[in-house]
């Protein structure tokens, strides 16, 4: 089959354009550095079957950071029939060199000038006819976000496609091995077939950030931001979740009592308590998951992740790391795997080890279920939502002193520029994209582990079946009880520590185990929870679920992108002590003053 690659720099908008074209669901945002794996889909061109590739952004060919090696070991070893140059038109002027060297390379290749609709905006006027002749490949002009333009670039890549004589690998590397000289080039072509207006027209986007960047007001309004789209989450999300709990209680008592009805007891309460009440309690927090991934998409596709780099590298570099760790983390309040993947975009070894040590703290979206759940059950409706604040403020002031005390081992130099895109609204159709994703990736995960973290719990908590169920005598129970010393004097009693034995392999597991080990779901689950276990208690389970290992993806993918077991072994035990450390300290402190 033939292979056609999406080949440009940075945020040039090649998943955009990937995703339309294939009805993929790669990654998009407005900030250098999304993609930073190769994803591909096949789609039929010109009549044929042709596997395309989305890659991460390159700025040069010859790069060397870990996510331009991506795309350098594809050059080197699979063939490429037809190589689609995606670039900013409003960026001709400087992008176009990456056209040429990729030429230069012998590869076929087409170029789309993508972003026609801002080029437009901004009066630059490209003669595309031209610059094909000059630069000898077609040339077209494109706008992947809205799809116009897309027909023509399809048909460019057909007949590139058809035309192509590919080159074979062994030259290609080679080449790639030489240095070019190539900027005198694209300058001629720019002078020949590029109008480029003297002054670009003021941006709204200059006007934004007179505020938003404003020296002061700067990073108090990130603060107020962020403030915002949690207490958005919070305030939409609970009545949802209320709802479908209440759903999930009446469809189990109209359908699943009556039609288990007939089953040995142990059998139905395995079914009904264990597998029933684990799935339905995490189940009722997806439209939570999904308007927290709606408000992220529109920071992250607005261009404010950019945004709050700039803001925050002074700060950040005091600690050893830079802007980009910070918007690393902002990304782990999603997910912390793909954050770890995103750290693919810096040079330095030791920065991006740092850098890979803070991410774990970040209170991803699988957390962030348990402590709404908990929040609501331990504590009163005005409350809530700052406790869950609080824990962002937490997660922000682990990962600080992480950084302080690791950054003597891991010294870099790197310098960081980071070029601002244009903010940029979101489109219905990117927004509706990334949350169904994110639905996807919440289901899949809950499918895997749940079934068989609540079927483990159970199991645990009615072994042996000679004594009561969740007593002392169960595995369950002395599980809890051979951690107790360590655990008891955080407030952490043997059934929370069977929950925080769970939340080891996936968080999305712990409020299933809850369920389980209660043998209760929903509101009756919460109210139990809140006769169980005072504010002190419910805040230090919190703080040591808040820091200590997030979930074993996160483990394997640290091993993976640090390619050491040391390293991740480090990440592992720091994580486990600073959580026991910050939950004694606040759970004596408490008791200390009375509370
Ligand atoms: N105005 C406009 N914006 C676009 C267009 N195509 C993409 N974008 C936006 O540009 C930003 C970057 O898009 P991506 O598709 O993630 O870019 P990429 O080239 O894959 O970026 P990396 O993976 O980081 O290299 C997103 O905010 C898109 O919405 C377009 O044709 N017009
Ligand atoms: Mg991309």
């Amino acid at each position: 089959m033939k292979r056609v690659a999406l080949i440009g720099m940075p945020n040039t908008g090649k998943s955009t354009f990937f995703n339309r074209v294939t009805g993929a669901s790669a990654r998009v945002g407005n900030w250098p550095g999304i993609t930073v794996d190769l994803m591909t889909a096949k789609i039929l061109l010109g009549g044929d079957m042709v596997e395309i590739v989305d890659l991460p952004g390159i700025y040069d060919v010859h790069g060397f950071s870990d996510d331009e090696r991506v795309v350098r070991q594809l050059l080197e070893t699979a063939p490429i029939d037809l190589v689609a140059i995606v670039l900013n038109a409003v960026q001709v002027d400087r992008q176009l060199a990456l056209a040429i060297q990729v030429a230069r390379l012998g590869l076929p290749s087409v170029l789309l000038l993508n972003m026609a609709d801002e080029a437009k905006q901004f009066g630059i006027r490209i003669d595309t006819a031209k610059m094909a002749a000059l630069l000898g490949m077609p040339v077209t002009l494109l706008s992947a976000k809205y799809g116009q333009g897309q027909p023509e670039a399809m048909a460019t890549m057909a007949r590139g496609l058809a035309k192509a004589v590919p080159a074979s690998t062994d030259a290609i590397k080679s080449k790639l091995a030489e240095a070019d000289r190539i900027e005198n080039d694209a300058a001629s072509v720019i002078i020949a077939a590029v109008d480029i207006p003297e002054r670009l027209p003021a941006h709204v986007s200059d006007r934004i950030d007179a505020v938003l960047l404003h020296p002061w007001l700067g990073i108090p309004l990130f603060f107020l931001l962020m403030f915002l789209v949690f207490q958005g989450v919070f305030r939409l999300g609970e009545p949802m979740q209320q709802g479908l709990n209440g759903l999930f209680e009446w469809f189990k008592g109209a359908a699943l009592v009556p039609l288990f009805a007939g089953l040995p007891a142990l059998v139905s309460g395995f079914l009904l308590d264990g597998v029933y009440g684990g799935l339905v309690t995490v189940a009722a927090f997806v439209p939570l998951i999904v308007l927290f991934f709606l408000f992220m998409a529109v920071v992250e596709d607005s261009g404010y992740l950019s945004r709050a780099a700039f803001l925050t590298d002074a700060l950040m570099s005091r600690l050893g790391l830079d802007g980009r760790g910070f918007v690393m983390m902002l990304l782990g309040f999603g997910c912390n795997v793909p954050a770890l993947m995103g750290t693919r975009i810096m040079r330095s070894r030791a920065l991006r080890l740092l850098t890979m040590l803070v991410i774990p703290v970040s209170l991803c979206s699988a957390r962030l279920q348990v402590f709404m759940f908990l929040a609501a059950a331990i504590f009163t409706a005005q409350q809530a939502p700052w406790v869950i604040f609080s824990l962002y403020l937490a997660s922000f002031g682990a990962a600080i002193l992480t950084a302080l005390v690791f950054r003597r081992s891991y010294k870099s130099d790197e310098p960081f520029v980071i070029e601002l895109p244009p903010y940029r609204l979101p489109t219905a159709r990117q927004i509706g994209l990334r949350a169904w994703q994110e639905v996807r990736h919440f289901l899949h995960r809950a499918t895997r582990f749940i079934v068989i973290g609540v079927t483990l719990v159970w199991l645990l908590t009615h072994l042996p079946s000679t004594v009561p169920p969740g007593s002392a005598g169960t595995l369950a129970g002395m599980l809890g009880h051979a951690f107790e010393p360590l655990l008891s004097p955080l407030g952490i009693d043997q059934q929370l520590t069977l929950a925080l034995i769970f939340g080891f392999i996936a968080k999305e597991v712990m409020i299933g185990a809850f369920a389980v080990i209660f043998g209760l779901e929903g509101q009756a689950l919460a109210t139990q929870l809140h006769a169980n276990f005072d504010w002190v208690q419910g805040y230090s389970f919190m703080l040591f679920t808040l820091i200590y290992t997030p979930c074993l993806s996160t483990i394997a993918t640290l091993r993976a992108e640090s390619n050491s077991n040391a390293f991740a072994a480090i990440s592992l035990v720091w994580g486990l002590a600073l959580a026991w450390a910050v939950s004694l300290a606040f759970y004596q402190a408490m008791r200390h003053f009375g509370y």
